[in-house]
């Protein structure tokens, strides 16, 4: 029986780990388990679970079998001790700061942000007493810069959405550690089968599982991913007192479904992105490519080291004619669909400065590495002959 072993294959355990059906009679499916709350088998016993004495399930804000099954699941594919699975990826990353910070403490991040990161860290976060501070992590003298005595905590995402910067991990985290500060990462982007922060020297990783986990664009969910102290800590406090963002076990089931099909799902669009990219670099329409994959890509030596199972599917571009050209570009697509979130089936573009990344002011998009002609494509798993004719006819109409 292959479910427990941490040695098997990186699908092998996205498709096995911690089920085996002959403890469910025979269901090849792991059960769906549609209960909010679960019955004791005596009064005393249910006091013990509350008091943390006894194993068990009490009610669903605080564990569910199925969500229990993804949970050890994501947790085995990041290499960490234990994951809690959340309602959204802003579920895990508000779940997981309720619990680690305090009033007076300090985050250092990255200058580029997801836009609901950064407006809970500029405007949530502000309101409670915790202050964030943004440095160019890409740069190693520029982030030892940025430590302060309260910093505690240091958050970034790499690739950066929408921009695609990368962070050296290992290097932060060092930096960090000297520093008594945790380190989080946000993975959503490279998703574990192309990047392990954990391995790296982060204590969280953080994820939107609405993205390339689920796959196919039909759920919201997100998770965290670290120590089992820091999981407990989010699961007892920031989750189930803090932000209630709990997931239902129905999506729980769709993301475990999503995941048995997470590595060939990433090769198809790690290799359709890059082909895209090398396209989009040759047309005269665009002015920029930012994909860590290309050879010419700035960062692609640090792509190669830190992200060994490929450069992920997500492009960010900017066109010749600014903005304006973005915009026809955009709307003369006609297979790629305009719409934001990432990692699912259908190919998706979409403008960040107007879109997901509008929660910034013109003024710190430009601070922040945002500019406003960028566009953000999300490679999908079409035959890579039509999106290359859909792109190519639409480029050349943004000439
Ligand atoms: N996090 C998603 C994205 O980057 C959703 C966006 S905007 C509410 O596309």
């Amino acid at each position: 029986n292959l479910t427990n072993q941490r040695a098997t294959g990186f699908a092998t355990r996205a498709i096995h780990h911690g089920y085996d059906p002959l403890d469910h009679q025979g269901a090849l499916s792991p059960p769906l388990h549609l209960t909010s709350t679960f019955a004791f088998p005596s009064a005393a016993e249910g006091g013990r679970r509350f008091a943390g004495e006894a194993p068990g399930y009490i009610y669903g804000r605080i564990g569910n079998p199925t969500v229990a099954l993804l949970e050890t699941r994501l947790a085995s594919l990041e290499g960490g001790e234990a994951a809690l699975a959340t309602a959204s990826g802003m579920g895990a990353i508000t779940s997981a700061i309720w619990s680690l910070l305090k009033p007076g403490d300090e985050i250092l991040t990255d200058l580029t942000l997801y836009g609901c990161t950064f407006a809970f860290f500029r405007h949530g976060l502000a309101q409670f007493g915790i202050t964030v501070r943004h440095a160019d992590l890409t740069d190693l003298a520029a982030a030892e810069a940025g430590f302060g005595p309260r910093t505690r905590l240091v958050y970034f995402e790499t690739p950066a959405n929408p921009n695609m910067r990368l962070v050296d991990i290992a290097a932060i985290a060092e930096l960090a550690h000297a520093r008594g500060a945790l380190v989080m990462v946000d993975n959503t982007y490279a998703t574990p089968l192309l990047q392990r922060p954990l391995s790296l020297g982060a204590d969280l990783v953080v994820h939107s599982a609405t993205k390339y986990l689920g796959g196919h664009g039909d759920l919201l969910a997100g998770a965290a991913v670290g120590r089992q102290e820091l999981i407990e800590r989010m699961r007892l406090f920031g989750l189930k007192d803090m932000t209630g963002a709990v997931l239902s076990p129905f999506d729980a089931f769709l993301v475990l479904r999503g995941l048995k099909t997470l590595e060939v799902r990433m090769e198809r669009h790690c290799r359709s992105a890059l082909h895209l990219a090398q396209l989009l670099e040759a047309h005269p329409a665009v002015a920029a490519v930012h994909y860590p994959g290309l050879a010419s890509a700035p960062q692609h030596d640090l792509a190669r080291r830190q992200m060994p199972g490929g450069f992920g599917g997500m492009i960010a571009f900017e066109l010749e004619g600014g903005f304006d050209a973005g915009l026809r570009f955009m709307d003369a697509l006609e297979l790629v669909t305009i719409a934001v979130s990432l990692g699912d089936a259908e190919t998706l573009v979409q403008h960040p400065a107007s879109m997901t990344h509008s929660p910034y002011s013109p003024e710190e998009r430009a601070a922040h590495g945002i500019s406003e002609g960028l566009i953000r494509l999300s490679v999908g798993l079409e035959s890579v002959e039509d999106l290359e004719a859909d792109i190519g006819q639409a480029l050349d109409r943004a000439l």
